[in-house]
């Protein structure tokens, strides 16, 4: 068992609505992650077993480094309510996980306002409280911690494929239990998850050491792209399309490559300016140690941790970095105690 005063404490609300629905559909944000994923399936197979009718409804494919996962039996794609030939994109109850704000549910949001019962599950700081009944806890390492909770306070028990994808969930989101948001709590919840069948090392292997060459490749590109501002405490690289194109990587490949750019000594924030559209770029930001990079990415209607956040700029590539680029220098020469 978990000590009581700093465990999770799941609203009783929650567990009723679950336990009362038949019908569930599960929301994980757009540009789904190894958390969002994890938290969602967790939920579905655990959901499952207590007999409940469960959908988790994406907007994209599942990230290739992620087809290892259970549960895809539940997943579907979605892309509008009026051609959703299931027509089972109404429920009882809706869940989104790991969502931070309505917008990370892109065209999905139908799905949600179109439910009965709508919660919020979370462990982003910058969240909206956008549903009825919402649940944040930002000490949270991984929405799969409060997720981890929420089966057992709902009575469901765990198992090898509930097992995997809560530990993948909180492996990615505490980056190999490297990150800030480490706690005692991820690792106790971590010690009884390992009771269960889980192949730890083909999951790190898989998760963050297996490459194909095309994204090395691209890695490659990217790290040329990488220009020092403020005696090296801050770093920028570039991923364009044609980028993309020229390597044959897929546009989940750019995803780890802003940890090259953190990881340079001195660094204390890296920014990521990934080329979307031609008018839309997606920025990444990561600081190492004292800088908020959250507060940056709300200012730029985006959000996140305070260690890793993100926003999208709707403009050409050159013009989003001099959108943004006073706000990186600011938060460079800004030290809260
Ligand atoms: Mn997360």
């Amino acid at each position: 068992m978990l000590p009581k005063n700093t465990a999770n404490n799941i609203p009783q609300n929650i567990i009723n609505k679950l336990k009362e629905s038949k019908n569930i559909i599960i929301l994980p944000h757009v540009s789904v992650d190894g958390d969002a994923l994890g938290s969602s399936l967790a939920l579905a197979l655990a959901l499952k077993k207590a007999g409940k009718n469960v959908r988790v409804y994406f907007e994209e494919e599942i990230p290739q480094v992620f087809t290892f996962l259970p549960g895809k039996e539940f997943i579907l794609k979605y892309s509008n309510f009026n051609e959703d030939s299931s027509k089972m994109s109404k429920a009882e109850t809706v869940v989104a996980l790991d969502t931070g704000d309505l917008e990370r549910l892109g065209n999905r949001v139908e799905i949600f306002n179109n439910s009965e019962n709508k919660i919020n599950i979370d462990h982003h700081p910058t969240n909206t409280y956008f549903a009825e009944i919402n649940y944040v806890n930002p000490k949270a390492a991984a929405t799969c911690e409060i997720v981890y909770e929420l089966i057992k306070a709902i009575d469901i028990e765990l198992d090898n494929d509930i097992a995997l994808c809560l530990y993948t969930g909180i492996l990615t989101d505490t980056g190999g239990f490297k990150f800030g948001n480490t706690t005692s709590i991820t690792h106790l919840i971590v010690s009884e998850l390992l009771n269960y069948q889980l192949d730890i090392p083909t999951i790190s292997y898989r998760i963050f050491d297996a490459v194909s060459k095309e994204k090395l490749k691209l890695i490659g590109k990217a790290i040329n792209t990488i220009e020092l501002h403020e005696d090296g405490k801050l770093a920028l690289a570039t991923v364009t399309k044609k980028m993309l194109e020229e390597t044959g990587a897929l546009d989940e490949d750019t995803e780890g490559i802003i940890n090259y750019v953190r990881n340079i000594n001195g660094v204390e924030i890296a920014a990521l300016f990934k080329e979307k559209e031609d008018l839309e770029i997606k920025v990444s930001l990561r600081s190492k140690s004292y800088a908020d990079v959250a507060e940056i990415a709300l200012k730029h209607n985006g959000g996140g941790h305070k260690n890793a956040a993100g926003c999208t700029i709707n403009a050409p590539l050159g013009e989003a970095k001099k959108i943004i680029f006073d706000d990186l220098i600011k938060a460079i020469n800004t030290h809260k105690s």
